[in-house]
C-alpha cells in the first residue's frame, strides 16, 4: 500500500478549502488501512486532519460515508445534551464547497477533512495504568451511547469483519495459493492456527443461538482510536469510525485487550517481551464495565475474556494472510512486517491461556 502524490493531496485539500488558505501538510498517526495528514491553514482558520479513505479495503465508499456522517451527527445530539462539548468530543467532518461531507477525486479517491481536535493526544501503548482504565471507560460509555443507534441505518461496510471463522477460511485459502511461495515459512504458525480452530467458531456459535446479542460496535477499538485531553488526561473522543457496524460488545473490549494490555507492541520482534498485563487487563475491565454502564448481559460479561482471545487469535490470522498474500493490506514498513505482527499476536493468544483463570477471576470481581 502506498500513499497519495503531493498533487493529489494537494488537489484534495482545494476541494475542501481556498487554495490560499492552505499551508501546509504532513502525514500522520499511526493507522493501518487509511492515509492520514494534518493540515495548517492560515489564520482564521483552524488546524485539519484529511484523510484518503482506502477505496481498495473498504469497497462500498458511499455506505461508509453515510454510516460515518449518521453516526457523528448522532453523538453530536448526545453529546450536546448531556451538556459535554460536540467540537472536542466528537469527530466534526468539514464539509467540502459543494456541500458534501466528503470529496471523490477523478482518480475515484475519496477524501474526508475533520477538525483536528486541539490539545490532545493518542498513545500507542499504555503509559500510565490510569490512561488504560480510562480508555476502557471511553469505550464503555460510547458502547452505552451507541446502544440507541438504529442499527438498520448501518451498511456493513466490510461484511463479517469479526466472523472468525471466515477469516480463518480465507487464511486457509491463502495458504492453498501461496502466491508467492512463503506458506513453507509459516508451518509453525499455521499448526499454532489449526490447534485452535474450535475457539474461533464460539462467539458466532452464541450469536446464531442467541446468547450474545448483536449490537452497534465500533470494532476497532485500539489505544490509537481514541484521543485524550491533554491538559487534564481525560478521554475526550473516540476516532475512526470507519467500522462502526451491527456487532459483539466482547469485540470491542478484546480488541483493546489486544493492543493495549500486551506488554509488548502489536509488531513486538522479541516475543519474549510479548505477555498479556493482567494489571492492565484488569484496569480495562473496570473501566469498560463502569462506562458501558449496565447495558451488557450476565453473559456477555462473562464471555469477555473469551473477546480477548479471539480479537487477538483472529488478528493474527488477518496478519498472517495479508503476510501470505504480500501484504496487500496493512500498510507495511518492511518485508516480514505482517509476519512480525502475526507472530506478536499468537504469543499473546498463548499468554492469555496461560493466565485464563485470572483473567476469569478479574472479570468476575468486577461483574
Ligand atoms: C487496522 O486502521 P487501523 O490501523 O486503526 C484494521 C483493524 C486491525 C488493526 C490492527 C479496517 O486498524 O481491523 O485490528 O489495523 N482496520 C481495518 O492494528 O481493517
Ligand atoms: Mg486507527
Amino acid at each position: 500500500m502506498r500513499t497519495e502524490s503531493n498533487e493529489a493531496v494537494r488537489n484534495a485539500l482545494r476541494a475542501f478549502l481556498p487554495d490560499e488558505a492552505i499551508v501546509s501538510y504532513r502525514l500522520f498517526g499511526n493507522g493501518h488501512i487509511n492515509d492520514t495528514y494534518l493540515v495548517e491553514c492560515t489564520e482564521g482558520y483552524p488546524r485539519f486532519v484529511l484523510q484518503r479513505i482506502n477505496g481498495e479495503v473498504f469497497q462500498n465508499l458511499e455506505a461508509l460515508n453515510s454510516n460515518v456522517e449518521l453516526v457523528t451527527e448522532f453523538l453530536r445530539e448526545k453529546i450536546t445534551a448531556s451538556g459535554g462539548d460536540p467540537d472536542r468530543e466528537t469527530l466534526n467532518l468539514y464539509p467540502a464547497k459543494d456541500g458534501q461531507k466528503h470529496y471523490t477525486d477523478e482518480r475515484g479517491q475519496c477524501w474526508r477533512l475533520t477538525l483536528y481536535i486541539e490539545d490532545s493526544v493518542c498513545y500507542d501503548q499504555v503509559e500510565k495504568p490510569e490512561d488504560f482504565y480510562l480508555s476502557g471507560k471511553g469505550f464503555g460509555q460510547f458502547q452505552r451511547m451507541l446502544a440507541e443507534f438504529p442499527a438498520e441505518k448501518l451498511t456493513e461496510t466490510i461484511p463479517d469483519f469479526h466472523d472468525t471463522p471466515k477469516r480463518l477460511a480465507a487464511l486457509l485459502r491463502a495458504v492453498e495459493a501461496d502466491p508467492w511461495g512463503y506458506a513453507g515459512r509459516v508451518q509453525k504458525e499455521l499448526e499454532f492456527v489449526a490447534a485452535h480452530e474450535a475457539d474461533t467458531h464460539v462467539a458466532m456459535d452464541m450469536l446464531r443461538a442467541g446468547d450474545l446479542p448483536l449490537r452497534v460496535t465500533h470494532n476497532d477499538t485500539k489505544l490509537n482510536n481514541i484521543m485524550f485531553d491533554a491538559v487534564t488526561g481525560e478521554v475526550l473522543c473516540v476516532v475512526d469510525l470507519d467500522t462502526i457496524m451491527p456487532g459483539l460488545s466482547i469485540f470491542d473490549f478484546g480488541d483493546s485487550i489486544r493492543f493495549g494490555a500486551n506488554t509488548g507492541a502489536e509488531d513486538e520482534q522479541d516475543l519474549r517481551k510479548v505477555s498479556l498485563s493482567l494489571e492492565l487487563f484488569e484496569c480495562y475491565v473496570k473501566g469498560f464495565l463502569e462506562g458501558s454502564g449496565g447495558i451488557l448481559t450476565d453473559t456477555e460479561i462473562r464471555m469477555l475474556p473469551m473477546g480477548a482471545k479471539l480479537m487477538t487469535l483472529e488478528c493474527g490470522i488477518r496478519f498472517l494472510t495479508d503476510y501470505l498474500e504480500g501484504s496487500v493490506y496493512f500498510r507495511t514498513a518492511y518485508p516480514d512486517h505482517n509476519l512480525v505482527r502475526a507472530r506478536s499476536q499468537f504469543a499473546l493468544v498463548a499468554d492469555m491461556e496461560r493466565k485464563w483463570d485470572e483473567m476469569v477471576k478479574i472479570v468476575e470481581k468486577y461483574a
